[in-house]
């Protein structure tokens, strides 16, 4: 089988395909990557080139000997569905979780995307916290919830709070919220910390002016979540611009642990 046909490549392009879309990835904004599983990498090992050993500039020893296909440095989201080979590529870190090594893909010598740090950090997190569930991580740049981040405080009780009152499905499919950073340099190692010290406890962190990284167990689900915090955001930029001529008219408090009893779902604030 050729490493684009396999069932998790194709997941992976169909993303890609379906967040450029949306408009979430101008020039070559955002990444994306997914943990491969052994039984899915396994029958295409043949198809391998096994790449030197490089600094992943981050110790992830929970996730030594994983393989994980990312977004190449530089690529643009809108080109990965015709150029897979070269917009994206698989690695494998080595029994340390220090290094990593290409062992496909980066056509044209490319190599991951600037944020494999933080990739690996939140993807250790999240396997974590999850117990092993969570698999795909995904960056982008949409544009509502960037522009909350010059509307309402830095903070994750007010946004979570504020995103929760806008649309009753929010609390469902964020049950443990949004976490909010102040900006900060993109992909750099504090960034990347700041962001996988929050991600132990949401599946989704906005970067202020910048964007936002959410987690999921599938392809479905962490595009879903991006789409509905977006959704969310967009209804709040609406409001905002409407000049939120009945602040009162909206979900309360109380309203969404009504949802929560109803629903079983335990609501917490990162
Ligand atoms: O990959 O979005 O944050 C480009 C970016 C960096
Ligand atoms: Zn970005």
């Amino acid at each position: 089988m050729k490493v684009v046909k396999a069932p998790f490549m194709r997941r992976f392009i169909r993303m890609a395909a379906d967040s450029w879309e949306q408009g979430w990835h101008e020039r070559n904004g955002g990444n994306l990557s997914y943990r491969i599983r052994h039984s899915e990498i396994e029958p295409l090992f043949d198809k391998l080139v096994l790449g030197v050993w490089r600094p992943c500039c981050v110790h992830v020893p929970m996730l030594a000997g994983e393989f994980f296909a990312i977004t190449a440095a530089g690529s643009y989201f809108r080109n990965i569905p015709e150029d897979p080979e070269r917009c994206v590529g698989i690695i494998q870190l080595d029994e340390t979780g220090t290094a990593y090594r290409q062992c496909w893909g980066f056509a044209e010598g490319g190599c991951p995307t600037s944020e494999l740090p933080t990739h690996l950090l939140n993807h250790q997190v999240r396997t974590l916290a999850s117990g092993g569930i969570d698999r795909v991580l995904h960056h982008a740049h949409p544009v509502d919830i960037n522009a909350l981040t010059f509307a309402l405080p830095l903070d994750s009780e007010t946004f979570t709070r504020r995103l929760w009152a806008t649309i009753s499905e929010c609390a469902l499919v964020f049950p443990d919220g949004v976490g909010v950073l102040a900006w900060d340099v993109p992909g750099s190692v504090e960034l990347a910390l700041a962001t996988a010290d929050l991600m132990e406890r949401t599946h989704a962190v906005v970067w202020a002016h910048h964007g936002i990284l959410c987690a999921g167990a599938t392809f479905d689900d962490a595009f879903g979540l991006m789409h509905t915090i977006e959704k969310a955001a967009a209804v709040q930029v609406r409001v905002l611009a409407m000049g939120d001529p009945r602040p009162d008219q909206r979900i309360t408090d109380e309203d969404v642990n009504r949802l929560a009893q109803y629903y079983g779902l335990r609501l917490s604030i990162p």
